[in-house]
C-alpha cells in the first residue's frame, strides 16, 4: 500500500512491488555469482545472508508497457543512493534514503524493458549525512516504486495552501503543466474540493514547456482539520486539452483547513493554545528495519495514543508518506524533520554537507506540504549551532523552508545550552537535554534555566518546546537497585522530566527520546558501541512490548496529572 486514498483516477499507474531480482557487488565492483530474491518494498537485512551487509548491490525488474508512451518512475526511497537504469542506460541517481525522486521517460517503445537500481548504503566520502550515527542506515529500495504513463500534455505538479482571510477559507492552487508535444498547447483547469468547482481560463503552453496556472479558491463551510476532528477534503485536478470535454491527465490530494500559529510564547492550532506531548521515533523495526508495513504504523500510532500523546516527531529524518496519511487521519500532530543528526562543525564543512542538506529540504518540504498533521518542520538536530560558520548554514537553510512553504513554524533541537546561537533564526525554541540520565540536574530547574538561555539568546516571546529526555531502560532488565540500565531507574527518569514539564504554562511540548528501541550503527566511540548495538530509551523494547516508563507516561498523559 503506497498512500490511504487514490492519487489518480485518470493517469495508469501501478506499483512496481514484488519480488526483484537482487545481487551484491563486491568492492571491486564485481557481480556477486548469487542471485537471490527481494521483496520490494524491503531492506535487505531482513535477508538472513544480509543481516549486518553494508555494501553494493544492484535490483532488477521487468516492466511492459503495451505502446509507446511516457513513463515516470517515483522512488519513494532507496537507501541510500540510488542508480536507476533501464534498458542498461543511466536515467536518474538520487542521494539520501529518506526523500522521494521520480524520473521522465519520454517515449518509451511498447513491449518488455528492463528496470534496474543500483544501491549503495556504504559511509563514503560522498555522503555527508548518512554516516555511522545513533541509528541504522539500512540497505535497499525500503519505499515504494510507482509506475506511471503520462501524456503528452501532463500536470507535473501541484500546490496548494489553504489560507484563512477574514474567516473564510481559501485554497491558493498552484499548478505545473508540461507539454512533451512539438506543438503549442491550449490547456484548462478544473479543480474539485468538498462543494467547490473551478474551471480555469485557456492557457497556453510552448513546445516542450511548462505552464503555471495559479487561482485562489474561495471555499465555504469548511470543516476544519483538529487533533480532535481531522477532517480531510480530496482536491482532484484534471487537465484538459483544448476544447475536449474529457480530461486527459489528474493529481489528486488530501487537504486539511487548519491554521498554526505562534503567538505571545505558545502554539496555536486554530487560534487555539495547544501543548504537544509524545515521542520521538525512528522507522525501525528487527523484522522490516526502516521498511514499515501499513499495520505496523498504525501499531505505532496506536501505542502512542494508548500512552496519552498527540504527536511525533520524525527523529532524524523525513518519514514515508503512508506514515503521514495515517498521521493525517489520526489526528496526530508531527514535527517533521530533515535529516541530520548530531554533526560536528567539522562534519558541516564536509563539501556536500549544506548542498544535500538543502536537497533534502526541497524534496521534503515539496512533497510533504499537504500533510495538515506536519505542523512544524524541523532541521539539523543538534548539529554547530552554537558557531557563526554552522549559523551560516543554518539561516541558509531555514530561509530555504520558508520560501518554500511559510505556512508553518520552523524549528532545530539544539543541545548547547547557554552557548546557542541560532534561537534568532526560528519561531520555536526546543532543547535537548537529558536531565537524571547524562548529568545529574534536576529537570525542574534545569527548565527554568533553558527558559532562560531562550530569552536570553533570541528567543523571547517564542513558544518552548522540550525536544528530547529520557534515559536508557534495557527490556526485562529490572531490579531493587534501581541502578541506571534499570526498567525502574528509566520510568523515574521519565516521570521526573515529565512532571517537571507539565508544571510549566510556558511548555508547548514535550517530545520522549524515544518510543521505542532502535538499532544503532556498530562502530567505536560513544554512542557506537551502545549495548546490543542498540539506543535503548524506548518506552518499548524493539519488538513493541512496553517497559515500566510505558505506564509512566500514561498515567501522567492519560489518567490525570497533565495541564489542560
Ligand atoms: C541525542 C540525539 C538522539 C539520541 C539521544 C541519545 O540528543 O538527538 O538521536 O542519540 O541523544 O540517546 O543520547
Amino acid at each position: 500500500m503506497i498512500r490511504l486514498f487514490q492519487r489518480h483516477r485518470i493517469r495508469k499507474n501501478r506499483e512496481v512491488h514484488g519480488l526483484w531480482e537482487f545481487q551484491t557487488i563486491n568492492a571491486s565492483d564485481k557481480l556477486s555469482s548469487k542471485r537471490y530474491q527481494l521483496p520490494v518494498p524491503s531492506c535487505w537485512e531482513m535477508h538472513p545472508e544480509f543481516l549486518t551487509y553494508r555494501g553494493k548491490a544492484i535490483y532488477r525488474k521487468y516492466f511492459e508497457v503495451k505502446e509507446k508512451t511516457n513513463i515516470r518512475l517515483e522512488f519513494k526511497g532507496v537507501s541510500h543512493t540510488a542508480t536507476v537504469l533501464v534498458d542498461g542506460n543511466i536515467v536518474a541517481t538520487h542521494y539520501n534514503a529518506y526523500t522521494p525522486f521520480s524520473v521522465l521517460l519520454p517515449n518509451v517503445d511498447g513491449g518488455e524493458h528492463l528496470l534496474e537500481v543500483l544501491v549503495d548504503n556504504r559511509f563514503t566520502e560522498d555522503s555527508a549525512l548518512h554516516i555511522p550515527n545513533d541509528y541504522y542506515t539500512y540497505g535497499g529500495i525500503i519505499r515504494s516504486v510507482i509506475l506511471e504513463e503520462i501524456p503528452d500534455c501532463y500536470i507535473e505538479k501541484m500546490k496548494a495552501i489553504p489560507k484563512k482571510v477574514d474567516d473564510e477559507w481559501h485554497l491558493e492552487l498552484e499548478a505545473h503543466i508540461s507539454n512533451l508535444t512539438d506543438e503549442r498547447q491550449k490547456v484548462r483547469m478544473e479543480a474539485t474540493i468538498a462543494d467547490t468547482r473551478v474551471i480555469t481560463p485557456f492557457s497556453e503552453v510552448e513546445k516542450g514547456k511548462t505552464v503555471m496556472i495559479r487561482r485562489s479558491i474561495p471555499i465555504q463551510n469548511i470543516r476544519e482539520w483538529s487533533s480532535q476532528k481531522p477532517n480531510l477534503y480530496e482536491l482532484e485536478l484534471n487537465l484538459y486539452r483544448g476544447e475536449a470535454s474529457e480530461p486527459i491527465d489528474d493529481q489528486i490530494d488530501r487537504i486539511g483547513f487548519r491554521t498554526i500559529t505562534t503567538l505571545d510564547g505558545h502554539i496555536q492550532l486554530n487560534g487555539e493554545n495547544i501543548v504537544m506531548r509524545g515521542f520521538n521515533r525512528h522507522e525501525d523495526h528487527p523484522q522490516v528495519g526502516a521498511s514499515f508495513s501499513q499495520t505496523l504504523m498504525v501499531h505505532d500510532l496506536e501505542l502512542m495514543k494508548d500512552m496519552g500523546a498527540n504527536t511525533v516527531r520524525t527523529s532524524h529524518y523525513p518519514n514515508d508518506e503512508l506514515f503521514l496519511d495515517l498521521c493525517d487521519e489520526m489526528g496526530f500532530f508531527v514535527w517533521e524533520e530533515n535529516h541530520a543528526r548530531g554533526l560536528s562543525l567539522e562534519r558541516m564543512q564536509h563539501p556536500k554537507f549544506q548542498e544535500q542538506c538543502l536537497q533534502v529540504n526541497e524534496e521534503m518540504v515539496t512533497n510533504h506540504i499537504h500533510h495538515p498533521s506536519i505542523i512544524i518542520w524541523g532541521i539539523l538536530n543538534e548539529c554547530a549551532s552554537n558557531t557563526e560558520e554552522g549559523r551560516e548554514m543554518y539561516k541558509e537553510q531555514i530561509e530555504q523552508i520558508r520560501a518554500l512553504d511559510n505556512s508553518r513554524p520552523v524549528t532545530f533541537a539544539s543541545h548547547h545550552r547557554a552557548e546557542e546561537l541560532c534561537f534568532d533564526l526560528v519561531d520555536i525554541c526546543s532543547f535537548n537535554l537529558y536531565p537524571k540520565w547524562y548529568t545529574d540536574e534536576d529537570p525542574k530547574v534545569l527548565v527554568e534555566e533553558a527558559k532562560k538561555w531562550a530569552e536570553e539568546l533570541g528567543g523571547k516571546g517564542k513558544p518552548m518546546i522540550m525536544s528530547e529526555f529520557g534515559g536508557d531502560g534495557i527490556y526485562g532488565y529490572r531490579s531493587p537497585t534501581h541502578v541506571k540500565g534499570t526498567e525502574e531507574r528509566q520510568a523515574e527518569i521519565i516521570r521526573l522530566n515529565l512532571k517537571a514539564y507539565e508544571e510549566k504554562s510556558y511548555i508547548s511540548g514535550m517530545l520522549i527520546w524515544q518510543f521505542a528501541d532502535c538499532r544503532v550503527t556498530e562502530g567505536l566511540g560513544f554512542l557506537l558501541t551502545r549495548a546490543g548495538t542498540m539506543n535503548q530509551k524506548g518506552m518499548v523494547d524493539t519488538y513493541r512490548r512496553p517497559k515500566l516508563a510505558y505506564q509512566t507516561v500514561q498515567e501522567i498523559w492519560k489518567k490525570g496529572d497533565k495541564k489542560s
